[in-house]
């Protein structure tokens, strides 16, 4: 029998909201003095974003953020994970700072404190600046040097107010499809070109640790893995190496050298030439928090063809599917949650969860999704026997605020508990909102 998470009891200092990311929501793209990220570049080239849609306007967050915190505020928010877009307060990466861009994000932050909202600031939501990219981006050695730089310009800037910092979002998923399979960008498929992004961006979050640490009084830091189950297409045992592989290298790549301080064994000998001495300790330092990003397993199969022998598989034909078509397997969040616990011994926050579909406003304008709702109450009603079973869990960002860029899909897959309305820019919270919410006031301890 599920658990239904309204009725559960959950620890006191719990914490409830919501993430977003900078180039998915701000727009703005050429405003201001912000200079060009890698996903503008992507946007530009056929066929690689569905419909031609670019970030260029998104959810124009850049001029709605207050409308956006009145929601979160609203709904009761407890916590507010952003990324702060790396071109936008450094236009070519590094040098000369943008004044205007650093100003939004004083607004924004300033704005979320005034709403009662914790800000929480990630560093890193995949828009690499194109100026770095055209030096290599993460597969030059530097790249961990332009990350440090660009850590210490948001620390002393915004360190007096933001607390909670995280180092990158989902390390694994923006180097696997940016330097092995082209489904982000720069779209490199090159074995070298992704073992030297993985050893770069580990690195740069070591790196970018010790500057927060230094920098910020009272910080508390963490990174933010995807951390799903492989599992082998159709149980064949000729999927179960591949399965094997892509864990390694999707799960294991980042938060083992940086919380265990070694690579996965599939991993270390190829990663070998591009370590140098002292490298390991560069990147195991100790941090605060791990965050998680998980949404369902992923059915992997044999590809000899592909860079790293695996490609993704289906799940079987008569798992659960959400409307994009992704498996809904809360058992195997419930597990992963118990696993990531026993394996690192950090806290854990959940920072992102959360299903897409193709959600519209009815004849008098409400948006029912009732198969988000059913998805979220599975989802927390597992998180909760995870909990229950040792799991050291202690909030909860739901994916995500509202509706906005979903890379590759463009805006064809809807993320949001708040609908937006692209033409007009409209927000209409839907009723899995209204359902969160209630949920954040259940749960509340008097
Ligand atoms: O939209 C993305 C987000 O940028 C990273 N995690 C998964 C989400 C849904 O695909």
């Amino acid at each position: 029998m599920a658990t239904d998470p309204t009725a559960a009891t959950w620890p006191r200092d719990f914490v409830w909201g919501s993430s977003t990311s900078s180039y998915q929501i701000e727009g703005a793209a050429r405003e201001d003095g912000r200079g060009l990220s890698i996903w503008d570049t992507r946007c530009l080239m056929k066929g690689k974003v569905a419909n031609g849609d670019t970030g260029d306007v998104a959810c124009d967050h850049y001029h709605r953020y207050r409308e956006d915190v009145a929601l979160m505020k609203e709904l009761g928010l407890q916590v507010y994970r952003f990324s702060v877009a790396w071109p936008r307060v450094l236009p070519r990466g590094r040098g000369v700072a943008n004044e205007a861009g650093l100003d939004f994000y004083d607004r924004l932050v300033d704005t979320v404190l005034e709403a009662g909202i914790e800000p929480w600031l990630c560093l890193y939501h995949w828009d690499l600046p194109q100026a770095l990219d055209d030096l290599g981006g993460w597969t030059n050695r530097d790249s961990a040097g332009w990350f440090a730089d660009y850590t210490a310009l948001v620390a002393k800037r915004y360190g007096d107010r933001v607390k909670c910092f995280a180092t990158f979002n989902e390390f694994a998923v923006f180097t696997m499809f940016g330097y092995a399979i082209d489904w982000g960008a720069p779209g490199i498929t090159d074995r070298a070109a992704h073992l030297k992004a993985i050893h770069h961006v580990n690195l740069a979050h070591g790196a970018s640790v010790d500057v927060l640490r230094s920098l910020v009084r009272g910080v508390s830091i963490g990174a933010v893995h995807n951390w799903q189950l492989t599992r082998a297409e159709g149980g064949k045992p000729e999927n179960e190496d591949a399965a094997e592989m892509l864990d390694q290298h999707w799960n294991r790549a980042f938060p083992d050298p940086q919380l265990l301080g070694v690579y996965p064994p599939l991993i270390a000998t190829a990663i070998e030439p591009y370590v140098q001495a002292g490298d390991m300790a560069r990147i195991c330092r100790p941090i605060d928090w791990f965050g998680l990003n998980h949404y369902g397993p992923i059915f992997v199969k044999a590809d000899p063809s592909a860079t790293w022998g695996f490609a993704w598989g289906g799940p079987p034909d008569d798992a659960p599917r959400s409307e994009i078509g992704w498996p809904i397997y809360p058992g195997d969040f419930r597990d992963v949650l118990i696993q990531l616990t026993q394996r690192y011994k950090l806290p854990v926050y959940v920072t992102e969860n959360g299903c897409g579909g193709d959600d519209k406003p009815g004849a008098d304008g409400k948006v029912d999704d009732p198969k988000r709702i059913a998805f979220l109450s599975a989802y927390i009603g597992a998180m909760h026997e995870a909990i229950e079973a040792g799991a050291d869990v202690r909030g909860y960002l739901v994916w995500s605020l509202l509706d906005n860029f979903e890379w590759g899909s463009g805006y064809t897959q809807r993320f949001g508990i708040v609908h937006v309305d692209y033409e007009t820019q409209k927000r209409t919270p839907k009723s899995s909102a209204r359902w969160f919410a209630d949920l954040i006031t259940a749960t509340r301890v008097p």
